[in-house]
């Protein structure tokens, strides 16, 4: 015998040495890996509040580029005006790598889906596909959102109907305050969403021709065929005229000869017939700007809707001298989850 041990012994010793040096090296590769992540989740972090300054900026920047324009041409009525571009009007660039979208909705092309009776709201969903039964029960069903009151319309429902739901919900009884509240009413999510929850095209088309909110007239430079027949009681042919016109010589929209209508003169000379009291302007009353900042595959999106005829109150701190051009009406960042996320 020649050593401490015997050699069954050293045997397990070396065992239990090997087994602690697997255990060590997964807690060093969990530790590792963790790190990581987390090292990860700080640069998304970083990322957000860069491109949030970003965005932000970008949105002062098309404000002051259309405060500009309505100073000059008194009024707005078209990205034909020059505003389209906000970074070429205004000579800014970007920093560097940073990558800057802007979109315009004009809300002033769209009806308020709030104030439709129940023979435009079946219109609106007869023109969006459906047949008329679900339309009909589309309308009533929102209707009741609507509404004060908790009496159920025949095809409608009212808390009574959504009490039979899993889910705890009820009609606001008030206007819609944003389109994808939609989501919450009955009928309204399979025909409207897919199984994630995500818009399907369907909800892309209304979208397109409703909004939230209260526009007096209808701006004949972006308004959506379904806002002209459903409140102006135009057809077709008249929205081909219009859209003849926007145009421009070359027939294309998008490009520098591109017209506006910018007095009552140019509609009436256009729309040969417009029918009596057809609320139809010619100015942009209500704007929604999205601008959009991307850059090393993250992205963040800043929207804002503002009311062009308002000027918001001077700032009391500028003794009243200071007042902003223009009155939000909502300036909302899009939600966290599809915000700053990696592309
Ligand atoms: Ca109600
Ligand atoms: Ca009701």
């Amino acid at each position: 015998m020649k050593g401490a041990f015997p050699r069954k012994r050293q045997g397990s010793i070396l065992l239990l040495v090997l087994v602690l040096i697997v255990v060590v090296s997964f807690a060093l590769t969990m530790f590792i890996e963790k790190a990581q992540v987390e090292i990860k989740g700080e640069g998304y972090y970083v990322k957000r509040a860069e491109l949030r300054k970003e965005a932000w900026s970008m949105m002062e920047v098309a404000v002051a580029v259309l405060a500009d324009v309505k100073a000059i041409d008194t009024a707005l009525y078209s990205p034909s005006q020059g505003w389209g571009d906000p970074l070429e009007y205004a000579n800014v660039s970007p920093r560097e790598g940073l990558d800057v979208r802007f979109e315009f909705i004009d809300e002033s092309g769209k009806v308020n889906i709030n104030t439709l009776d129940r023979d435009s709201l079946i219109l609106l969903f007869d023109e969006l596909g459906f047949d008329l039964e679900i339309s009909s029960r589309l309308s009533d069903v929102l209707l009741d959102w609507i509404d004060g009151d908790d009496e159920t319309r025949i095809e409608g429902a009212e808390s009574r109907e959504y009490s039979s739901l899993e889910l705890d919900v009820r009609p606001a009884n008030q206007e819609l305050k944003s389109l994808d509240e939609l989501r919450y009413l009955f009928g309204f999510q399979e025909l409207f969403f897919d199984e994630s929850g995500a818009p399907l095209p369907v909800f892309r088309q209304l979208e397109q021709a409703v909004s939230i909110y209260e526009v007096t007239s209808l701006n004949v430079n972006a308004a959506s065929s379904l806002a002209l027949r459903a409140i102006a009681d135009l057809d077709e042919f008249d929205k081909q005229a219009i859209d003849e016109f926007l145009k421009g010589f070359d027939g294309q929209l998008g490009t520098s000869d591109d017209n506006y209508f910018a007095t009552a003169d140019d509609v009436a000379a256009v729309l040969v017939d417009i029918p009596e009291g057809a609320p139809l302007g010619f100015q942009i009353s209500v704007l929604t700007i999205k601008v959009t900042v991307s850059e090393g595959g993250y992205q963040f999106t800043l929207i804002g809707t503002l009311s062009v005829d308002t000027e918001a109150p001077a700032l009391e701190q500028s003794g009243g001298n200071l007042s902003y051009p223009f009155l939000f009406l909502d300036l909302r960042e899009q939600p966290g989850s599809n915000n700053a996320r990696p592309l």
